[in-house]
């Protein structure tokens, strides 16, 4: 299939997302067209049959805010046209689905049909897509298209919750290349993060309020206090001198390692013992759930899909928003003693193993075959 994606090309889940789902179905052989306003940072490397067609958005005198989302629908109509695309995959609604529907309905006056798929990923729904400023159009975007799908059980409920979708979305969860996670720590690596064996808890996201880092940094000073302990801090936002200024308050510089924006997670993964996610909300957690197929256990929040990839006491814990005292009494019953730990470890793999590009990639095949069919009547 000659298949287009859209998608955020920056650090957030849903573009990580889109572009590991791309990459995986050129691996099988379909043509994959990236339509994006930058290279996402997950491609890279070459491959014969990825293309990345990048959206410019000229500026003029007269826009103080450039009409980006017309850019985008005239992009994908150049490149629907052009590949002879045979459907429309865009990730996150806003706003990618009505500039999907425009270049649909462009194409429609040319005798061009082209089915557009719709994955809901979080925030575009729970967070900016509810608020009145945008909800009418997100809410008309997601009914026109022609399949639907949401990251987990919990999105699906959400969306159904607030808007009027009279369609059906399929859940089809994230998924990981449990293989890429699968790796050996670089001993000279873990030795400068951690000389004397202290043990590692790592967060990565990217810093906005929604992933109250002030949570990740309150948890651990209670680990600090129970055990020699480091904390790795990936990723950057607009938290991040917030989370710099408690590190200070707290008195645990010396043990908090902030590492900002990284590409080789895998190799961070590796000489951790724990990963971190107390937000506010997860549509999914698809960070977690990378930890978890590196065989990392996880305490998060109990929000969103979290509880639809941790399994309480098995591998990791999750505790009520803004419950530092509980989540860190839980961190530490999972890091006191290398027993424990090891069996959360194993359990976090297994867990992951259920949610492997292999099982999952197949459903958003299986989904472009019955827009396929249905397009074709
Ligand atoms: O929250 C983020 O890290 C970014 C955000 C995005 O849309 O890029 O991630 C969302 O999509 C991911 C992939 O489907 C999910 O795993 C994340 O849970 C979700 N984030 C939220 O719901 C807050």
């Amino acid at each position: 299939m000659n298949i287009g994606i859209v998608c955020y090309p920056t650090f957030g889940g849903s573009g990580v997302l889109a572009t590991e789902l791309g990459k995986a179905l050129a691996d099988k052989g379909h043509n994959i067209h990236f339509i994006t306003y930058q290279q996402p940072v997950r491609l890279t490397g070459f491959s014969t049959n990825i293309f990345y067609h990048e959206v410019h958005v000229p500026t003029y005198p007269l826009f103080d805010f450039p009409p980006y989302e017309t850019a985008l629908a005239s992009a994908m109509v150049d490149v629907i046209r052009n590949n002879h695309l045979d459907l429309l995959h865009v990730h996150y609604a806003i706003p990618h689905a009505a500039a999907a529907y425009m270049a649909k309905k462009i194409l429609e006056e040319e005798g061009l049909s082209i089915p557009v798929i719709t994955t809901l990923h979080g925030t575009d729904i729970t967070l900016v897509g509810k608020d009145k400023t945008y909800a009418p159009v997100v809410t008309f975007s997601i009914n026109q298209s022609d399949a639907i799908t949401a990251v987990s059980d919990n999105l699906r409920s959400e969306t159904y919750a607030n808007f009027k979708i009279h369609k059906e979305i399929s859940v089809i969860h994230n998924f990981v290349d449990t293989a890429r996670f699968s790796k050996k720590p670089i001993e000279a690596f873990r030795k400068v993060i951690a000389p004397h064996g202290e043990r590692v808890v790592l967060h990565a996201s990217n810093f906005r309020k929604i992933k109250r880092i002030s949570d990740v940094i309150r948890i651990f000073a209670e680990i600090r206090r129970a055990m020699p302990a480091k904390l790795l801090l990936v990723g950057d936002g607009p938290e991040r001198p917030m989370a710099e200024d408690l590190c200070r308050q707290l008195e645990l510089c010396d043990d908090v390692r902030m590492l900002g924006k990284q590409q080789d997670m895998e190799d961070i993964f590796a000489v951790s013992d724990l990963f971190l996610l107390p937000s506010e909300y997860e549509s999914f957690g698809l960070a977690a759930l990378e930890a978890m197929a590196a065989g990392v256990p996880v305490v998060a929040s109990e929000v969103g899909g979290l509880p639809e990839i941790i399994t309480q006491g098995v591998n990791g814990y999750m505790g009520p928003v803004g419950d530092v005292d509980d989540m860190g009494r839980k961190a530490i019953r999972i890091l006191s003693d290398d027993a424990t730990l090891a069996a959360f470890r194993i359990e976090a793999g297994l867990q992951a193993q259920r949610f492997d590009i292999s099982s999952i990639v197949p459903q958003y095949e299986a989904l472009y075959d019955r827009c396929l069919a249905n397009a074709r009547g």
